[in-house]
């Protein structure tokens, strides 16, 4: 019985002892768990911040996914289209076009002429030069990039009856109908201007 309990009694202090590495082995890995953990909630954190950011960053590229025209001109058939309110003469409102980077509009078929018509949008007496003219050539009708008239036009009955070079729409009354006048007088514009490059 003496060996026994001896016996006994080493395998309880052996078994003390490994409880204790156990125990120390289970503490260290506590630590480095937790230091993992903090590791990866100050990353989780990070990757919130820049999330929030690039969120952030989305309704700005909508926008110009939905409206890749500049400011205030509008698109029609790929082309941005804008009515100038103020009134200048034909050749002051080329050049305010060329200063936004496009022309007085070229109106080649009917949809884009009633497109132009639905631009301004209240229902007064106005005329809006076209960048049509027959400067060079008196009759003959070309628009300001220098290509022919075409087969589409929209004159008004009557016109073109030489009172003038240049060619205005008439946007109310006679619903975008073309008219000659002199191309002095002072009358609201159309611009239009091709989409930037790199846009869809
Ligand atoms: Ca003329």
């Amino acid at each position: 019985m003496g060996k026994l309990q001896a016996g006994l009694q080493e395998l309880n202090v052996r078994f003390t002892k490994d409880m204790g590495k156990l125990q120390a082995g289970l503490q260290e890995l506590n630590v480095r768990f937790t230091k993992d953990t903090g590791k990866q909630q100050a990353g989780m954190e990070e990757l919130n911040v820049r999330l929030t950011e690039e969120v952030g960053k989305l309704p700005a590229r909508v926008q110009k996914l939905q409206a890749p025209c500049p400011g205030w001109y509008k698109m029609g058939n790929g082309i941005c289209y804008k009515a100038f309110r103020i009134e200048k003469t034909f050749s002051d409102a080329a050049e305010t076009c060329r200063k936004d980077g496009g022309t007085l509009v070229m109106p080649r078929d009917v949809d884009t002429n009633e497109f132009l018509v639905s631009l301004h949008n209240n229902h007064d007496y106005e005329r809006y030069w076209i960048g049509l003219h027959d400067q060079r050539e008196e009759g003959k009708f070309e628009w300001v990039d220098g290509s022919a008239l075409g087969d589409f036009n929209h004159w008004a009955p009557g016109e073109p009856d030489g009172s003038g070079d240049c060619v205005y729409s008439d946007t109310d009354q006679k619903y975008g109908q073309w008219l000659n006048g002199p191309c002095s007088s002072e009358f609201h514009f159309f611009c239009q201007v091709a989409l930037a490059k790199g846009n869809p």
